[in-house]
């Protein structure tokens, strides 16, 4: 049986790359950081947290990371974990270096002292691109990185190929474009949008505080996007592919079919708020997964719409089922102030909010 590390377990793609290790029959390891209120709710949505061995560890302690990597012994290593959230690596630069970032440096280096014939996934993103391309990004375009995240993940992605060309090490990037679900985290657009938009439908709330209208992305389904991380780590030789769908929509496009489909008209409750808009955005990005294509044989299945509508669905019978009594995991209950229902706390932070948020 073959052993996986996954760091970054508990966050989106974690949850599901552990539930497809697992249907392959992979033992599958997971760190997890330890955190005043556990954050196992996806592992258990998806029915997997029993069936995973979790191991305590913080992506910026190295022994923790050591000791990751004795007691899993893997084959492979998804290194997921990151601050993934863009807007709050404004806020938190130096943390968002070190964990997204020089963590990178940390695995690569413990792997290569422990276990150099590990086969090893960085999770590399197209934030690296920035503005810089006009056409769609492929694995040739440069990267003109517009924030903290994004030039931390340049490291990463340099990084790994370091360790690669000079240590001889089997490191791949996956340049993943956005992929969604309902599995995402709330600070995301996608999610809060289908989330508000399940509330507004039900009658729990009327509006949502929106920032930029006009940042183009392609979004992708996420269970679709970890299959592409393990055929990297299945392939003969070690590379980077750029993962996504080839297709891009405005985050106006995602707004209007999210109240779209549950009949309702988004120009009644959207309210833009100057102080959502970033620093520095990333107007537009379009990937080009053609190499991903011919050598992988990956290639997106959920359209746009498609992917929207199930996140809107999900997020309208969760919120149902709670209405009716449930108790089931779900992330709202622990990040929503039921006071103003437009904010969502990230740490101690508030995201979505048009009263109390302050840069
Ligand atoms: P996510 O939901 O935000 O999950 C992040 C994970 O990292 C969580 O499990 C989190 O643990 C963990 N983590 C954060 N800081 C840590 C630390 N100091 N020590 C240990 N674990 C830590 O992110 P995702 O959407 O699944 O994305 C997975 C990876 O792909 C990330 O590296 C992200 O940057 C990258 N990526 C994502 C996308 C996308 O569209 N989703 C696109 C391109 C690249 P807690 O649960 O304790 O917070
Ligand atoms: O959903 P977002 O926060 O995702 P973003 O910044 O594209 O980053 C995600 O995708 C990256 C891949 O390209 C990952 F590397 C990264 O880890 C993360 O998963 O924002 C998308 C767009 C931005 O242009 C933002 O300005 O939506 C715009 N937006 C408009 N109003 C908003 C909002 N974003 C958020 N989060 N909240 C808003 O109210």
């Amino acid at each position: 049986m073959r052993s996986a590390l996954i760091t970054g377990i508990t966050g989106q793609d974690g949850a599901y790359l552990a539930k497809l290790l697992l249907k392959k029959n992979y033992h599958v390891f997971g760190i997890y950081r330890r955190t005043s209120t556990p954050s196992f709710w996806r592992l258990q949505y998806l029915g997997v947290q029993n069936k995973i061995t979790l191991i305590p560890g913080d992506l910026m302690d190295t022994g923790s990371v050591i000791n990751a990597i004795i007691r899993s012994n893997p084959d492979e290593v998804y290194h997921l974990a990151a601050q993934s959230f863009v807007e709050a690596s404004f806020d938190q630069p130096s943390a968002t270096g070190d964990i997204t970032g020089i963590s990178v440096t940390r695995i690569l280096d413990a792997l290569k002292l422990l276990k150099k014939n590990v086969r090893f996934y960085q999770a590399s993103s197209s934030e690296m691109y920035g503005d810089g391309a006009s056409q769609a990004q492929n694995e040739e375009t440069p990267f003109h990185p517009a924030s903290p995240y994004a030039a931390a993940k340049v490291y990463g992605y340099w990084l790994t190929r370091i360790y690669r060309e000079s240590f001889g090490m089997f490191a791949c990037n996956g340049l993943l474009f956005n992929h969604e679900s309902p599995l995402r985290g709330l600070e995301f657009v996608t999610r809060k949008v289908t989330n508000t938009v399940a509330m507004i439908k039900l009658g729990l709330t009327k509006s949502i505080h929106l920032g930029n209208l006009k940042a183009k992305r392609d979004w992708g389904y996420a269970p679709e996007y970890v299959e592409s991380m393990w055929m990297m780590l299945q392939n003969d030789t070690p590379d980077d592919f750029v993962v996504a769908t080839g297709s891009q929509h405005s985050v106006q496009e995602l707004v209007e079919i999210a109240f779209s489909s549950v009949g309702l008209n988004w120009e009644d409750h959207v309210i833009i708020d100057k102080k959502l808009f970033r620093p520095l955005d990333v107007p537009a990005l379009k990937g080009d997964y053609t190499k991903a294509n011919k050598i992988l044989g990956w290639k997106p299945k959920t359209s746009f719409s498609d992917l929207v509508k199930i996140m809107v669905e999900e997020d309208v019978r969760r919120w149902r089922a709670s209405l009716n009594g449930k108790m089931f995991p779900w992330d709202v209950p622990s990040s929503l102030n039921i006071e103003n229902q437009n904010e969502f706390y990230v740490g101690s932070r508030v995201y979505g909010s048009s009263t109390k948020h302050s840069r």
